[in-house]
């Protein structure tokens, strides 16, 4: 007999998942009966909330749905914030967990596990959420949940299977092909109208955000046959080159940024939320747009969102940044064109007047001299925030963290673990705090467990530092925030890693050059000179 647990792993199997992400416990068992011998990896986080961001940083990388097997009650509790922050950036996972018997289902008696409504509790951070009250239906919610994460806004989704159900004969069903959701593409008037819009427009403006993720080369062109200055979102970074004369990088909270903004007669923003973590992380309301907003985006209700649009596209960013570009002229990269122009008064107006960040600029001037393909997975914390503002990088994927969005601390170090695994060969840098990296620790383990190669890149200021600066910002005295930290040299070569101290930039560099490609490598910076005033 195939149990409905082994059938689900071979339909897995047969729509190109390679990896599963879990820590079983009696109630899953039989999702493990058929993943020996099946081709699909299993990675052992030490927490199901270092699953649920391994999942997340392998589906930004690979592009493909991180994979969960998770059991009944406290793992799905311990998963449902990571599920939070893959919802708040729009990332696709499949959260497959076990719930109590059908006949069980919300007793109330105490079982193994039990909560009140598992299934509603974790609905508030998933597309959907679903009981498989029977093995027949299978084959249509994973479908449906597939279809999510092709052609809709991706999301977690979470399938729960009743003991009864998971254990029951499968042998009725045979694998499906997988049929890929159709994208949906922009309505031709719109695209018509859109384009005489920003064709007639003097100071056009780009905004673009995570949706265009897979458009490096559709971005590139329309911002150059617009002509127009282009800004984009954490998420976003990487879209446009580097030292592409449009770029203005991801500075929307910083008023030269702004000004612009407001000086725009039309901004078109394509996959974005126009949200407060890339547009207003000074939490002043002060991100204004003056001229016509033209938005595009996969989720309708999104366009609605934040700022109201005088002329909504509900697409797919890449079918719809096609479209447009078939309307509009032809222009080719031009350093000397007005949009140049704007951009390089805007670039040279943020060098100017924000110099705080200079030895942060330095720090990733000299980790990029030694990998310039790096790619940087962080939390929250300096060499983040900072990172955000000066880091440009060529090509997407590369540059993702945790201060969009959700904002989770712990989440930098899982999340490279998942990167790294999604593509062995780019170095993976995990950009973490001391406090932070507090909150998952423990993972170190699993990526010496499974020979994953990430450095992670501890900056050290002894406490919670933004949130103290926060506290003393508005004359509050600091309180829980100097906190304790333990020796986390120690303890990273106990859990099997390499674990240094950078004493100097150039060591940094030779620290960097040697680092393993099987072994973590942790790498302590404390914030003092020389790489701190
Ligand atoms: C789960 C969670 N708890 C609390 C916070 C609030 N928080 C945001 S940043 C921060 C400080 C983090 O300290 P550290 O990692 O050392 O970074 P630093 O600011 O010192 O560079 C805290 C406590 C959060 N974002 N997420
Ligand atoms: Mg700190």
């Amino acid at each position: 007999m195939t149990t409905c647990g082994e059938f689900l792993v071979k339909q897995l199997q047969a729509w190109d998942v390679d990896t599963v992400f879990g820590i079983p416990g009696v109630h899953t068992i039989e999702l493990y009966r058929g993943l020996p011998g099946s081709g699909i990896r299993h990675i052992t986080p030490r927490h199901e909330q270092g699953a649920g961001f391994m999942a997340d940083g392998y589906a930004r990388v690979s592009g493909k749905p991180g994979v969960c097997f998770i059991i009944t009650g406290p793992g799905m509790t311990n998963i449902a914030t990571a599920m939070g922050q893959a919802y708040a950036d729009s990332i696709p996972m499949l959260v497959i967990s076990s719930v109590n018997e059908r006949e069980r289902l919300g007793r109330g008696n105490g079982y193994l596990h039990e909560l009140p409504d598992q299934r509603a509790l974790v609905a508030g951070v998933a597309a959907f959420s679903h009981t498989l009250m029977s093995v027949d239906e299978l084959p249509d919610v994973l479908a449906r949940a597939f279809a999510v994460f092709d052609g809709g806004r991706p999301r977690p989704v979470h399938i729960e299977l009743p003991l009864d159900v998971i254990t029951a004969s499968a042998d009725h069903l045979s694998v499906q092909p997988r049929v890929t959701a159709p994208r949906p593409a922009p309505q031709a008037d719109l695209i018509r109208q859109a384009a005489q819009h920003l064709s007639q427009a003097q100071r056009r403006l780009l905004l673009i955000g995570g949706g265009c993720v897979n458009e490096p080369d559709a971005v590139r062109r329309l911002a150059e046959a617009l002509d127009a200055p282009t800004a984009l979102t954490i998420n976003a970074k990487g879209l446009l080159p580097t030292a592409h004369p449009l770029l203005i990088g991801s500075n929307q909270s910083l008023p030269p940024v702004r000004q612009l903004a407001q000086d725009a007669d039309v901004v078109l923003a394509i996959g974005t939320e126009l949200g407060e973590t890339d547009y207003d992380v000074v939490f002043d309301g002060n991100f204004r747009i003056s001229g016509e907003l033209i938005r595009v985006d996969i989720d309708a209700e999104q366009l609605q969102r934040n700022h109201a649009p005088a002329l909504a596209i509900n697409s797919d960013a890449g079918l719809a940044i096609e479209a447009l570009l078939k309307q509009l002229p032809q222009r080719e990269r031009d350093e000397h064109s007005s949009g140049a122009k704007r951009a390089c008064a805007v670039r040279q107006q943020l060098a100017d007047e924000f110099t705080g960040w200079a030895h942060y600029r330095r720090l990733f001037d000299c980790i990029l001299e030694v990998l310039p393909e790096a790619r940087f997975v962080g939390d929250s914390t300096q060499t983040v925030y900072s990172g955000n503002h000066v880091v440009e990088l060529d090509g997407p994927r590369r540059w993702f963290n945790a201060s969009t969005g959700y904002g989770t601390l712990g989440y930098g170090l899982p999340a490279a673990i998942g990167a790294r695994l999604a593509e062995p060969t780019r170095p993976v840098i995990s950009l973490m705090g001391d406090g932070g990296i507090q909150f998952t620790l423990p993972e170190l383990a699993s990526a010496v467990e499974a020979r994953v190669g990430i450095i992670v890149l501890l900056w050290n200021n002894q406490g919670y530092g933004e949130i103290k600066r926060y506290m003393e910002r508005r004359d509050i005295t600091p309180l829980g925030v100097d906190i304790y930290t333990p020796d986390f040299l120690t303890i990273a070569r106990g859990f099997g890693c390499l674990a240094e101290r950078a004493r100097d930039h150039a060591h940094l560099q030779s620290l960097l050059r040697e680092a393993p490609s099987d072994r973590p490598l942790l790498i302590e910076i404390a914030e003092a000179p020389p790489f701190a005033p």
